[in-house]
């Protein structure tokens, strides 16, 4: 599909790596880079104003299918320990009913809904693969391909994420009967991987995910990272649940002697194409350890709050520096600005102070926590993007500020209000690569992609 490709876009304000800056005209290139940033301008003619312009927010860690059981487990099984565990034994049952064309409608409508908000690009840690019997599909490659064509016709940048996925415990524990559409050998997951990493191309860009230390054994996690050069993947992300629920905490203690982020630091070649998902119950020696590495932290603060998993600590990281990203994960939220919110509150929360993600240097909350997800985001999924800079891609947002929350606010006020306080998401155009998928506040594909995600629903739901 051709999208639109302006080679200008002007704004009255925009929060360039320089800093807010007024009056900004940024030409971009037919390859979908930001060229030149020149404050202080005029708008050209034939070129519309924008308020406000923002780099575009990627998602580190999307579950795309679970968008479609968002609401269907919050009622009580009676027995009065509901769960992340029994949370995922509902979550397996629900995708068993996935046929390959529900894996893509259920993707195309959740992308759509993500570039409206404001998401550019989305790091799907896909780990759905067998059919629903466990076996490969004739097409082995059936369900990435889908979640790729759900990225091409949304206009959305996917990094995709495959799940190399073995085991139910530490230890080497068989997989269960629930995670057989998961499961690979791992010689089947690296001929996977080079069928995927042939279609690497401006549209994609292909990662790993081990899914969690309890999913994959240790000898396979270090023969799956070995692999890694001979397919040209050396720098490509690494992505892993690490420490998400206190019981993965005691299992690992239990196996190894050590906690999981204590094991994956002291086992794995940690750096800054990782992105560690969740790391809730990381210690003080883990947070600084983690930092330290320079890999991102994937949270995931509105799936994490759903599941009940606990809270990172998220002071105490920045306070070592430490690089953050966003993740929908679950997507019972598909908004940047309310995930940051709740990122935010979080902290609060548990710390009992105010403006707590934030420091000297950038004490401005809304600002802080932007400018860290989208950098970190960005280096999660391994794109140039998350900032206006010259030689980043053009993934960028517009916002209306003609609101009567936004209105007469400026630059920091105005990041604060987006992201602090509740409202109507006020996305006007979303560019991905330089290209527009979003305009006016409207997808082209919305209305159609909503009809068959519904017929769909209706399927899965019977
Ligand atoms: C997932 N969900 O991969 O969908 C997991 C549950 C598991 C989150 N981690 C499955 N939020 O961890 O085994
Ligand atoms: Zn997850």
């Amino acid at each position: 599909m051709q999208w639109e490709t302006p080679r200008q876009l002007f704004a009255r304000s925009a929060l360039t790596s320089e800093g807010w800056q007024n009056n900004v005209l940024l030409e971009i290139s037919s390859s979908g880079t930001i060229t030149s940033i020149t404050p202080g301008s005029l708008a050209p003619s034939g070129v519309a104003t924008h308020p406000l312009l923002l780099a575009g927010m990627a998602n580190v860690h999307s579950h795309a299918f679970q968008r479609a059981m968002a609401g269907l487990t919050e009622i009580a099984s009676g027995a009065g320990n509901d769960n992340f565990w029994s949370w995922r034994q509902v979550m397996y049952l629900f995708k068993q009913r996935l046929t390959p064309q529900h894996v893509e409608i259920i993707a195309q409508h959740l992308y759509i809904e993500l570039l409206k908000q404001g998401y550019t690009a989305v790091g799907e840690f896909h780990y759905l693969h067998n059919d629903a019997s466990g076996k490969p599909y004739a097409n082995p490659i059936e369900l990435s391909e889908r979640i790729l064509a759900a990225g091409k016709a949304s206009g959305i940048h996917v990094s995709l994420l495959p799940v190399y996925y073995e085991t139910s415990n530490f230890g080497g524990m068989a997989a269960n009967d629930g995670q057989k559409r998961f499961t690979h050998r791992l010689d089947d997951f690296i001929t996977l991987l080079t069928a995927l990493k042939a279609k690497e191309d401006t549209g994609m860009n292909l990662g790993i995910a081990p899914h969690s230390l309890r999913a994959v054994s240790e000898p396979s996690l270090k023969a799956l990272l070995a692999a890694l050069p001979a397919l040209g993947m050396d720098n490509s992300p690494v992505h892993i649940h690490v420490s998400e629920q206190v019981k993965e905490v005691d299992d690992c203690i239990a196996w190894s002697g050590k906690r999981p982020v204590q094991w994956l630091l002291d086992n794995a070649p940690v750096n800054s194409n990782w992105c560690l998902i969740h790391a809730t119950h990381s210690n003080p020696d883990e947070v600084a350890r983690i930092a330290q590495s320079k890999a991102v932290v994937g949270l995931c603060p509105t799936t994490e709050a759903n599941l009940g998993d606990g809270i990172f600590p998220g002071a105490d990281f920045l306070h070592h520096q430490g690089r953050i990203g966003i993740g929908s994960d679950s997507n019972v939220c598909v908004s940047p600005f309310e995930e940051l919110r709740q990122m935010e509150y979080a902290q609060r929360l548990i710390t009992k102070r105010r403006t707590v993600l934030c420091d000297e240097k950038t004490p401005s909350v809304g600002r802080s926590l932007y400018t860290r997800a989208a950098n970190g985001g960005a280096q999660a999924i391994g794109l140039q993007s998350g900032a206006l800079a010259v030689g980043k891609r053009a993934d960028i947002i517009a916002i209306n500020t003609d609101t009567p929350l936004l209105a007469d606010k400026q630059e920091d006020k105005l990041l604060d209000t987006l992201i602090m306080v509740s409202q109507t998401p006020p996305v006007t155009h979303v560019w991905v690569a330089g290209n527009c998928v979003v305009e006016n506040g409207h997808h082209r594909l919305e209305e159609q992609t909503s009809t068959a995600w519904k017929k769909a629903l209706k399927e899965i739901t019977a």
